[in-house]
């Protein structure tokens, strides 16, 4: 299994470790943390030391409750962090929804475009087809980040997840985009109570039937909390649990703050064979 972005082919038969990089004041867990350039640019060559093998970059906090940020200030933020990512030998992911981002962005040479919008603002899609060799991760949400809570109603969350996601892919496809540069998140935490969060990690499996690869990410999120009861700063475990959880049920790739603890983690998971063909 590949992942086709614009200048790397991810070879997915191993799980891939994305590494958060939130250049915002906001952001749920990090936020402020590496919200000017400097801090945000030694932040994506630490992410990279520790063995990322994606960089995701993003200049908006989705938080529940969070309003985007102005358009300039998101591309204030983050550009200037693209630029020096794309020097670090690693794939580089922008985390946006706003199509004249994408389009300076992928001017620059980035490689994915993340969008926890799927690609739905105006322009957005169309974009990504005609320029036709960045990969895309399609996730799922209902409403805006600031709202999203209200609709957390579901009658069988992971069907229509996985509903959405491949009438999503379909319309990528139908409008340009090969299929082989497209990713599915089921989009943790995005218009999800706990028990929705966890029917997704439980019967993940279901949404490889989209026959698209699977991004998922739990760092640090809200779920985790309410299962061990602790706060934000204190998810490091229950972070890389998720991680090897969600590896287990066949994600290829995971986007999490903690970087090295979760290449550890992943590591170890490997040597002792699991996901893996049997290596005799
Ligand atoms: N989660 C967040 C942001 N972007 N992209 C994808 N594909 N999947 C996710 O689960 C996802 C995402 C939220 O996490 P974080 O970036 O840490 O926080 P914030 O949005 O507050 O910056």
């Amino acid at each position: 299994m590949l992942w086709q972005t614009t200048r790397h082919r991810i070879d997915l038969t191993v799980p891939r470790v994305m590494g958060i990089v939130n250049v915002t004041p906001d952001s749920f867990s990090d936020g402020g943390r590496h919200a000017d350039t400097a801090a945000a640019v030694v932040h994506c060559e630490t992410l990279v030391r520790e063995g990322a093998d994606i960089l995701d970059i993003g200049g908006e906090s989705t938080r529940p409750g969070a309003l985007p940020p102005g358009a300039d200030e998101e591309a204030a933020r983050v550009l200037p962090v693209l630029r020096a990512a794309l020097t670090l030998g690693v794939p580089v992911s922008v985390d946006t929804s706003r199509p004249a981002l994408m389009r300076q962005a992928l001017d620059l040479g980035v490689d994915i475009v993340n969008d926890v919008r799927a690609l739905r603002q105006a322009g957005a899609l169309e974009l990504l087809a005609a320029h036709g060799t960045a990969g895309v991760c399609l996730m799922h949400m209902r409403g805006e980040p600031g709202t999203m809570r209200e609709q957390a109603h579901y009658d069988d969350v992971v069907a229509e997840v996985g509903d959405f996601l491949r009438r999503r892919t379909e319309e990528l496809i139908a409008a340009g985009v090969e299929a082989g540069r497209i990713v599915v998140d089921p989009g943790i935490g995005f218009a999800k109570t706990t028990v929705h969060n966890l029917a997704l990690l439980q019967r993940q499996r279901e949404l490889l039937d989209l026959g698209r690869p699977l991004l998922v990410g739990w760092s640090r999120k809200g779920t985790l909390g309410q299962i061990t009861g602790r706060p934000v700063s204190e998810r490091l475990a229950a972070s890389v649990a998720a991680a090897l959880a969600a590896v287990a049920r066949g994600a290829a790739i995971v986007r999490v703050h903690d970087v090295a603890a979760t290449v550890d983690a992943l590591k170890v998971w490997r040597a002792a064979g699991q996901g893996l063909a049997d290596p005799a």
